[in-house]
């Protein structure tokens, strides 16, 4: 045998030894339940003492005979005793993943003793250290990483924590619930105890100590009762507060208006921290927040920032009934909790600033991230059946496609309806941890409605395609609308049933302009749907007649995006023209817009492929004409209506990605447009120009869009004029918005002359604020240009860098493997070895954002061979390594067909 046969044979683990999935259908109950929890932490950075009084007893649902199994991870078992009595070797068993105890009695009181090491925890899952603050991040499975413990969300108990510190250095120790006795202690140190009466799983732990500043308000229940509200974050960050409090208080109210649902503490706390792998943290009492998601300044923060903070609030706070109060059963019923939370959020967004816009831009989010998901190897429904690691499966699929199911809930139900489904499931199942059966079930017994078919959109995975087609008949006055539907193969999934999909429609008159009446031809005789209606599509396929149809219409179908699918119909450029001009759906008034422009990018995307010289086609220039010079009342709409589809979103229109054709051709029509129409693009930057002070409000982030999207268009053809604009709105320093539109404007432009002193200029004024850092990192790395990839590796050497800081791993790397396709996919594959080098140390550093960061590698199958064979190369290098199960379970999945 030779020596290359040695190692290549190495290098194959045996089977066995690879980590194993977890299926839903092997769920059975715990063996035993947990009625109390009391917990004693005595903090230091690198020897933590957890002491852990669990009071235990059989779970009456459980196989007799099954013995304790507790988990546990990274611990070390320093003692352990039943009622008191210290077990004896042999009469319990450790190994690296469990506790077992054979022979527990049915009710015991089980006490351990571990130690553990926050400083070493860069995988920021358990207990750990942010800038010298101790923080616990539990869901879904870090909970057994701080003690031994049936680590499960179905297992609920109460909690009592007492926190132990050094008073100087940790003057501050929170944790769930409230406070109940603080004292001195010898040594310098300090405890608190705090206790939280409402029964949770551990995953909704959380522990919190370190130097940090308070900022406290007050909220008044429906109810009466007075809720302490506190932010907490170092004192540098003081006056960032404002925004995110603003929001708790509104979110409050709004969940009491919309959804009935009070809050149940007399304090409610969020903590501000800066190594987070996620947004934030919904632990009950205590949420723990990503900095970049709770604070704010007008100075160091973007409207999109704003936005994100009051969003992310929103959902954590919302969480406090849909996820805590009522919880879930296992982890394959995320979305229930996600699903539900994310629409919620969405909800609330949508009613406090502009709601088409919202729609608009979560609609542009969900298909052009999460229909990705749908169509790769990661693909997997919003319930899955099994998984290897639940850290990977916080997806677009859980949260943006889930939330979508949630409001075709909402549409077939009417919100009335939908509002008692909601009541009955948080009646019913307060204080329980459920399944998506019974949030459904609620949800058919108040409409009466038969949910079953509907119930596939859970476990089918990929997105739904409808071919729909049209045909008016003159003589008769009807238009028959034909809807096929098909759901592609997907890993494990290769046949698909049909779904039942909810289809708004109108029919728009040709000659009026008007939504026509919509009369439907039904099994039960006509049926009147007004002037927009809602259809049912449950077969493969099925054809709706419309009678009394005066004039020859163009359909408006799926208005307001009423289901997560892709919708085809073979619209002429004038029939979109004509939806952008006419159509009383605002967000199809959009849609018809993006399909115009992409009719116009596919035709200049062939046209770059074959080396034709490229030509625009006027009915965009004149659609884009109209809409800048008819005065909108709505320029939140109108600004998106000027944004062109992203080139991530184009992409995913093409049979095959040509990254640079697609780059090309944006660009083409960006500047074209540009040129023909200078003037209205400059008038609308002035007329929207402002110098009051600034306000996260709609109508001033309407107008800072419309302005900057001005902007970009006259820097896209570098306007002598665009240019001075951009350079005098840099340097005005009025807020970060406008910044950082005209730094990305100069910095993704030739004009390096204005470009690198205003970037110095950024740079030193920000070096202290690493939220802004942040920004001044991504705007350098998404820059066009070909030397991109060079400056990622010299910024990668920045002091300020470090991939064990998650936003600047997601600044720096995410923003130039997400943001930068054309310098990503170079044809000399080193950006792909950039990411392959990044995902090999941050296996060993943060396994979870190991495996989200590596996301773009993994669509390989979307591009030419040439590419292909250079990221399956990088695939296979990662997967040669020894790997966490999260980068394992999605390497495996990438390279599986
Ligand atoms: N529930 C958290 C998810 C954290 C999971 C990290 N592995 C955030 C949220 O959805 O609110
Ligand atoms: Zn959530």
């Amino acid at each position: 045998m030779s020596d290359t046969r040695v190692s290549e044979q190495a290098e194959i683990k045996p089977v066995d030894a690879q980590p194993q999935p977890v299926y839903l259908k092997d769920y059975r109950p715990p063996a035993y339940r947990v009625t109390h929890t009391e917990l004693k932490f005595d903090l230091s950075a690198t020897d933590t003492q957890v002491h852990a009084a669990l009071h235990l007893e059989r779970h009456p649902d459980s196989e007799p005979g099954l013995p304790l199994t507790l988990h546990g991870e990274k611990l070390s078992l320093k003692h352990i005793a039943i009622d008191g009595q210290e077990l004896q070797e042999g009469e319990y068993q450790v190994d690296d993943a469990t506790l077992t105890i054979p022979e527990a009695p049915d009710r015991l009181r089980l006490e351990t003793v571990v130690v553990i090491d926050p400083q070493a925890n860069t995988a920021l899952e358990g207990l750990y250290l942010s800038n010298g603050m101790f923080c616990t991040q539990c869901e879904a499975e870090g909970f057994r990483r701080i003690t031994y413990y049936l680590d499960r969300p179905d297992v609920m108990a109460t909690f009592s924590t007492t926190v132990i510190g050094d008073r100087e250095q940790l003057p501050v120790l929170l944790s769930n619930g409230n406070p109940v006795e603080r004292g001195e202690l010898p040594n310098g140190k300090h405890f608190v105890t705090w206790e939280d009466p409402h029964p949770k799983p551990s995953y909704l732990f959380a522990l919190v100590a370190g130097q940090l500043e308070k900022v406290e308000d007050h909220f008044t229940t429906m109810s009466g009762r007075d809720v302490t509200l506190q932010l907490w974050v170092e004192s540098e960050n003081l006056d960032k507060t404002e925004h995110a409090m603003r929001s708790l208080k509104a979110s409050m109210k709004w969940d009491e208006e919309t959804y009935g649902r009070e809050y149940d503490l007399d304090l409610f706390m969020i903590v501000a921290v800066n190594d987070f792998n996620m947004g934030a943290m919904e632990n009950k009492g205590l949420n723990i927040f990503n900095s970049a998601a709770v604070l704010t300044h007008p100075q160091t923060a973007t409207d999109g920032a704003f936005q994100r903070v009051e969003g992310v609030v929103a959902h954590e706070y919302f969480h406090n009934w849909s996820g805590n109060r009522v919880t879930c059963r296992d982890w394959f019923q995320l979305s229930l909790k996600e699903g539900f939370t994310v629409f919620r959020d969405q909800s609330f967004s949508a009613d406090v600033n502009s709601a088409p816009v919202k729609r608009i831009q979560d609609v542009s989010f969900l298909r052009t991230a999460q229909f990705a998901e749908d169509a790769g190897p990661t693909a997997h429904p919003v319930r899955p059946d099994h998984y290897i690691e639940i850290s990977n499966f916080y997806t677009l699929t859980i949260y943006e496609k889930g939330s979508e199911i949630v409001r075709m809930l909402r549409n077939l139900l009417g919100w009335d309806t939908f509002r008692k489904g909601s009541d009955l499931y948080f009646e019913r199942f307060d204080g329980q941890a459920v399944t998506i059966e019974d949030f459904v079930g609620c949800m058919a017994e108040v409409s009466g409605l038969d949910l079953d078919q509907f119930m596939r959109w859970y476990s089918q995975a990929g997105t739904p395609e409808i071919d729909a087609h049209g045909e008016y008949d003159y003589a008769n006055g009807e238009y028959r609308l034909t809807l096929r539907q098909r759901t592609p193969a997907t890993p494990g999934q290769p046949d698909k049933q049909p779904l039942h999909i909810p289809v708004r429609v109108g029919l728009v008159g040709t000659k009026s302009g008007e939504d026509l009446t919509l009369t439907l031809e039904g099994p039960e005789g006509k049926e009147n749907l007004g002037k927009d209606g809602v259809l049912h599509l449950r077969e493969d396929e099925q054809t709706f007649v419309f009678t009394n149809v005066a004039e020859a219409p163009v359909p408006s179908l799926l208005r307001g995006f009423s289901a997560p699918v892709k919708l085809r119909f073979p619209y002429g450029r004038e029939d979109l023209a004509f939806l952008l001009q006419n159509d009383s759906d605002g967000f199809n008034r959009w849609d018809a817009g993006q399909r115009l422009a992409m009719l116009a990018l596919d035709d200049l995307i062939a046209a770059h492929r074959n080396g034709v010289e490229k030509v625009m086609d006027p009915r965009v220039t004149e659609a884009f004409r109209s809409l800048l010079n008819e005065p909108s009342d709505d320029k939140a709409v109108l600004a998106e209506m000027l944004t062109l589809p992203s080139e991530a979103y184009i992409a995913e229109q093409q049979p095959m990605v040509d990254v640079d054709a697609i780059h090309a051709a944006r660009n083409f029509v960006k500047q074209w447009l540009a040129v023909s129409l200078r003037d209205e693009f400059l008038s609308l930057y002035r007329a929207n120009q402002s110098d009051a002070p600034y306000a996260p409000d709609a109508e001033q982030i309407a107008q800072r869009s419309l302005k900057n999207v001005a902007l970009s268009y006259l820097m896209s053809i570098e306007d002598e004029e665009g240019v001075e604009l951009a350079r005098q709105q840099f340097e005005a320093q009025h807020n970060m918005t406008d910044v950082r539109a005209a730094l990305t404007l100069l910095v993704h432009s030739s004009r390096g002359d204005i470009a690198d002193p205003a970037l110095r200029a950024f740079g030193e004024k920000w070096a202290h604020d690493p939220l802004v850092m942040d920004q001044w990192f991504s705007v350098q790395v998404t820059r066009p240009q070909s030397d991109a990839l060079d400056r990622v590796k010299y910024l990668m050497d920045h002091p300020a860098f470090s991939l064990k800081n998650p936003n600047r791993v997601r600044a720096l790397i995410g923003a130039f493997v997400g943001q930068n396709r054309v310098n990503f996919h170079r044809l000399d594959g080193e950006g792909y070895k950039l990411l392959s080098d990044v995902v090999i140390e941050l296996n060993r550093l943060n396994p979870e954002i190991a495996a989200r960061i590596i996301t773009p590698l993994t669509r390989w199958q979307r591009f030419d061979e040439q590419r292909q064979a250079l990221m399956k190369a990088e695939l296979e290098r990662i997967r040669a390594e020894d790997l966490s199960p999260n980068v394992y379970e999605v390497v495996e999945k990438a390279l599986a067909n």
